[in-house]
C-alpha cells in the first residue's frame, strides 16, 4: 500500500516570510527525493480567482459575505486536486488556506468568525499548520506593505488576533521575526515531523 502524502499548510500575516518559506521547504523536500508540491491560495489562475484577483487589487468591489464565499469556493473547486495529489503519495504544501479565510474575513467589523468558519466545513484537514508569528508592526519594518487590500496596519492587527483563536492540535507556531535560515530550518525539521507521522494507513482528514 503506498503512504499518502502530507497536507501542510502555512500561515502567516502579510510578510511574514511565509511564501519564501514554502518554496524552501519545497525545495528541501525535492531535494530529499521526496514528492512535493506547491499550491497557493487564493489561486488567481481560475476563473473564481480572477474575481479575487480584481478584488484584492481594488480595481472592482464585492459584498464582505460574497467575497468571503469565493475565497472559499476557490478551495473547494482545488479540492479534487490536492486529494488526487497526496492519494497518489505526493506531499503537498500550501500557501494560506482556510485559516486565512476566517482570520481575514472576520477582522471586518461586521463580519463574525463561527460564520466565516461554515464555509469551508467539509474540506481536507492539514496535517500540520505552520503559523508564521510575527508582530505586524515589526512585519512592517520589512518593507511597505504592497497596495493591495488588507494590506495595513490596522487590518494585520485584527488578522493577527483572529489567527491566534484559530490554533488547534495540528498548529506549530515559529516566531517569524528571526533570520530566513533560522526560520527555514524550524519549518523543514517540523515538515519532516509531519511527513514521518504519516503511516500507510492513515487516512485523509475532514
Ligand atoms: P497572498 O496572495 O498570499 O498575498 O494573499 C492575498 C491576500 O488575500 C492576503 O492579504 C490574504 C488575503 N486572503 C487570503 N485568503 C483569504 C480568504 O480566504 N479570505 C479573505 N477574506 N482574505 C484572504
Ligand atoms: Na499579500
Ligand atoms: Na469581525
Amino acid at each position: 500500500m503506498i503512504k499518502r502524502g502530507a497536507l501542510i499548510v502555512l500561515e502567516g500575516c502579510d510578510r511574514s516570510g511565509k511564501t519564501t518559506l514554502c518554496q524552501k521547504a519545497i525545495r528541501w523536500l525535492q531535494e530529499s527525493n521526496k514528492e512535493a508540491h506547491l499550491m497557493r491560495f487564493p489561486d488567481r489562475s481560475t476563473i473564481i480567482g480572477s474575481l479575487i484577483n480584481k478584488y484584492l487589487e481594488c480595481s472592482t468591489e464585492l459584498d464582505d459575505y460574497a467575497i468571503h464565499l469565493l475565497f472559499s469556493a476557490n478551495r473547494w473547486e482545488l479540492l479534487p486536486d490536492i486529494k488526487k495529489l497526496l492519494q497518489k503519495g505526493t506531499n503537498v504544501i500550501v500557501d494560506r488556506y482556510s485559516y486565512s479565510g476566517i482570520a481575514f474575513s472576520a477582522a471586518k467589523p461586521n463580519m463574525d468568525l463561527r460564520w466565516c468558519q461554515q464555509s469551508d466545513s467539509g474540506l481536507l484537514k492539514p496535517d500540520l499548520v505552520i503559523f508564521l508569528d510575527i508582530d505586524p508592526v515589526e512585519a512592517q519594518t520589512r518593507g511597505q506593505y504592497g497596495s493591495e487590500r488588507y494590506e495595513n496596519l490596522e487590518m494585520q492587527k485584527v488578522v493577527r488576533s483572529n489567527y491566534l483563536k484559530l490554533q488547534d492540535e495540528s498548529w506549530k507556531v515559529v516566531d517569524a521575526s528571526r533570520s530566513m535560515e533560522e526560520v527555514g530550518r524550524d519549518v523543514c525539521r517540523l515538515v519532516q515531523e509531519a511527513l514521518d507521522n504519516i503511516t500507510p494507513d492513515s487516512a485523509l482528514k475532514q
